[in-house]
């Protein structure tokens, strides 16, 4: 059994894609950030990072508990244990970490300002909205050029693809129209077709 503790963010849902796809058996721990859950001790000694997603898997290496926090982390451990959705040819491993890096580093964190300074900011702060929009603009257009030559951000179907749907998914709130970058369009739409991935866009509003 693993122990999700997530919210309905882009972070959170790379991880319930993932446990969709693998039909692992999980339970989901809602902990609302909006409310400051995040900062709870009984979070923060699950990740004292305060942020989701984490985990707990019950029955982790070595046949003992094991934590984790980090969505990239999180995604590559559940890859290891499973044995799935990040390929064994070196190269090809690679590509899919490269991708699952460029998510972490760029999409997620840049996407992220994006959302914060057209959403949330206290007052309006323009040179932040054209850096951080032009450059999810940027990260878009590599992602399209990538796209326009695969199927996929690897050589196949991967946890590359899981950490990075959640964040276009939000395209309207960093206010991208996807026919402005088709070959993301063509892809969003097919990874969005999975069953899994639909279902794991609608956690933690579904209980496990
Ligand atoms: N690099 C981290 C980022 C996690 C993160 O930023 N999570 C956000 C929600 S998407 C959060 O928990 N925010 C709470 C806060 O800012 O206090 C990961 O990928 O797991």
């Amino acid at each position: 059994m693993i122990d999700l503790y997530t919210w309905s963010t882009p972070n959170g849902r790379k991880v319930s894609i993932m446990l969709e796809e693998l039909g692992l058996p999980y339970r989901v721990h809602p902990v609302n950030i909006g409310a400051g859950e995040q900062h709870t001790p009984e979070f923060l000694a699950i990740n004292p990072n305060n942020r989701i997603p984490a985990i707990i898997d019950q029955e982790g290496p070595e046949g003992r508990p094991f934590k984790l926090f980090e969505s990239g982390a999180i995604l590559l451990y559940l890859s290891w244990k499973t044995g799935r959705f990040l390929p064994t040819r070196v190269t090809d491993q690679f590509e899919v970490i490269q991708w699952l890096m460029f998510q972490m580093g760029g999409v997620g964190p840049m996407f992220g300002q994006v959302h914060h300074f057209l959403r949330a900011a206290p007052e309006p702060v323009p040179y932040a909205i054209t850096r951080y929009s032009t450059e999810t603009r940027r990260l878009y257009g590599v992602l399209n050029g990538h796209l326009t030559q695969h199927e996929y951000l690897g050589s196949e179907y991967s946890v590359a693809d899981m950490a990075t749907y959640p964040w276009v998914a939000r395209h309207e709130w960093h206010k991208v129209d996807l026919s402005d970058f088709p070959a993301v369009k063509r892809w969003f739409d097919r990874i969005g077709a999975r069953p899994a991935v639909q279902r794991g866009m609608l956690v933690p509003q579904i209980q496990k």
